[in-house]
């Protein structure tokens, strides 16, 4: 039925474009009729041919949108194109169709694709800096009582999205595209594992990034500053100590994985010691914790319990506490503040029935209001570990989070190695699931570490030339992080400050005790004392 459709929608767009894949076939595309594409009713609204430049080939610059209203934006190369299709996941709750994340598989001649995932930004045009992004993508007023809205966000939309960019993809070609990849982190890695759990068929490749919320109820994000706040609603302790805080932990923990880079190579294996952090007299209040911080400190490293000893969020791991600032907002003392994105989750994503916009976070109560988060929590979450479909059908999937990322790794492991039991085992799991773990990276790029690995060359091994993944290298840059698909690879030799080995999991980067260290060369796999969430039983103080 669809390539029924799909064929005579391309003989009226042939018709039109004797020429594919060259300006005037650009042009003509706001011709094609996709209105009856079978579950992605597409309207293209917008095209402008782009010349070749220096980094990227020619192409053609797609705008449209799929019924009810989810954004699409493609950049299909003229005659350059590789015929493959590359789809970009986005960030945070996504509402922006951020394309130049996708310039790195653009030069290499793919076809690819991004979308808003079914809400937009009232904002002229899509080509936004960072810090826009970063601001519009937090908002969630869009979502009041907007249950479809949150289905799309939640998958249908970019299911939706990519049904429609693969048939303008073949449109403007010609050709269908041969093969199919996702790149994706934090919502973007979300994306990635609800397409490999929802819909196996849909991608050759997947690269899943720090996914987010592979906990249905996802509560860190808000928890971590209530877990700090007073009675009187005010901050334990304030930003202005995560440095010292940092400081302290990192002295303790660095060295332990033979080399003191300012990199915790292996947090599971380090459990601070914050009385070093106490204060003495005289000593600036923001250089030390009195006894009240260190124990708000302590419930962060801990996690979140219910009263019946139920762990319901895994505690940060330690060397990542510069990335707490988003939590921990305020300065001590201070009435405390919440991380926009988890408010607006809370005011209209979260809850059954949407409290609003005069609901805080202040109000939610762990015991009540945990297990009232699991409708739309698990509408979202891609915890489903049966990837059988996907794996059958040869799909291989890349994930990989940094271990200083604000997101802890352990939800994510944990899901990996569920997936891997219900794969039949290991070695079965291995021949197309692989998970890497990068130490002293954040959240999907930056931090103390690496951060930069060529995953789409990773990947094309695999899905094409059967070349299963193993020891890949990593990189830091010296030039501005931006968004991880813009800077092209190879790298510039020039602005590589250090390389390391990356493995699958459970093995990290260890150093051989010779040697440059800042050359991958010198680096030998060591396991991660990783401790399984369902084995650790701290009790709740
Ligand atoms: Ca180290």
């Amino acid at each position: 039925m669809r390539n029924i459709i799909l064929t005579t929608a391309l003989v009226a767009f042939a018709l039109n474009a004797p020429a594919r894949a060259d300006e005037a076939a650009c042009k003509s595309i706001t011709q094609l009729d996709l209105a009856a594409l079978p579950d992605a009713p597409t309207h293209i609204t917008y095209t402008v041919f782009v010349p070749a430049s220096e980094k990227l080939p020619a192409y053609c610059d797609v705008r449209g949108y799929v019924a009810p209203q989810v954004g699409i934006r493609l950049r299909i190369p003229d005659k350059a194109w590789n015929g493959k299709f590359h789809f970009e996941g986005c960030g945070t709750m996504c509402g922006v169709r951020t394309i130049e994340a996708a310039n790195d598989p653009l030069s290499r001649g793919y076809a690819v694709a991004v979308t808003d995932t079914g809400h937009s930004a009232p904002h002229p045009d899509d080509d936004l800096s960072d810090e826009t992004v970063n601001l519009v993508s937090r908002s969630g007023e869009w979502a009041y009582n907007n249950i479809e809205g949150e289905l799309d966000l939640a998958y249908r939309g970019t299911h939706k999205a990519v049904l429609a960019s693969k048939a303008i993809v073949e449109a403007y070609t010609g050709t269908a595209p041969r093969k199919s990849y996702w790149r994706g982190c934090s919502t973007g890695g979300r994306q990635a594992l609800n397409i490999a759990q929802r819909y196996p068929w849909q991608f050759d490749g997947i690269i899943a990034g720090a996914p987010a919320g592979v906990q249905p109820a996802y509560i860190n994000i808000f928890w971590r500053t209530l877990a700090n706040m007073d009675k009187d609603g005010r901050a334990i302790m304030g930003r202005e100590h995560l440095a010292a805080l940092n400081k302290a932990v990192v002295a303790q923990c660095d060295a332990k994985d033979g080399l003191a880079d300012g990199v915790i190579n292996d947090p599971w294996s380090c459990t601070p010691d914050l009385s070093v952090l106490k204060c003495k007299a005289g000593q600036d209040a923001s250089q030390c914790l009195n006894a009240n911080q260190i124990a708000a400190a302590e419930r962060i490293y801990r996690g979140a319990f219910l009263k019946n000893g139920l762990r319901v969020t895994p505690g940060v791991q330690p060397g990542a506490e510069m990335n707490w600032a988003p939590y921990i907002r305020d300065k001590a003392g201070a009435n405390v503040t919440f991380e926009p994105m988890a408010q607006d989750r809370l005011r209209y994503v979260w809850f059954d029935y949407d409290p609003g916009p005069t609901y805080s976070p202040r109000s939610f109560d762990l015991d009540r209001d945990y297990p009232r988060l699991f409708t739309k929590g698990q509408l979202q979450a891609p915890s489903n570990p049966d990837l059988a479909d996907f794996q059958r059908r040869g799909g291989k999937l890349i994930v990989y989070q940094g271990l200083n990322d604000l997101l802890d790794a352990g939800p994510l492991v944990d899901y990996v190695e569920k997936a891997s039991r219900v794969a039949g085992g290991k070695t079965e799991a291995d021949k197309f699931m692989k998970l890497y773990l990068i130490p002293g990276m954040d959240h999907c790029r930056g931090g103390v570490g690496v951060d930069t690995v060529d995953w789409i060359s990773a990947m094309e091994n695999w899905v094409e030339k059967n070349e299963t993944p193993g020891t890949l290298i990593a990189a830091r840059r010296s030039d501005a992080i931006g968004h991880p698909g813009a800077k092209g690879f190879p790298l510039d030799p020039a602005k590589i400050t250090k390389t390391r080995p990356i493995y699958p999991f459970p093995d990290v980067a260890a150093y051989t005790g010779s040697g440059d260290p800042a050359k991958a060369e010198n680096f030998k796999p060591a396991p991660l004392s990783y401790v399984p969430l369902a084995e650790m039983s701290q009790p709740q103080k």
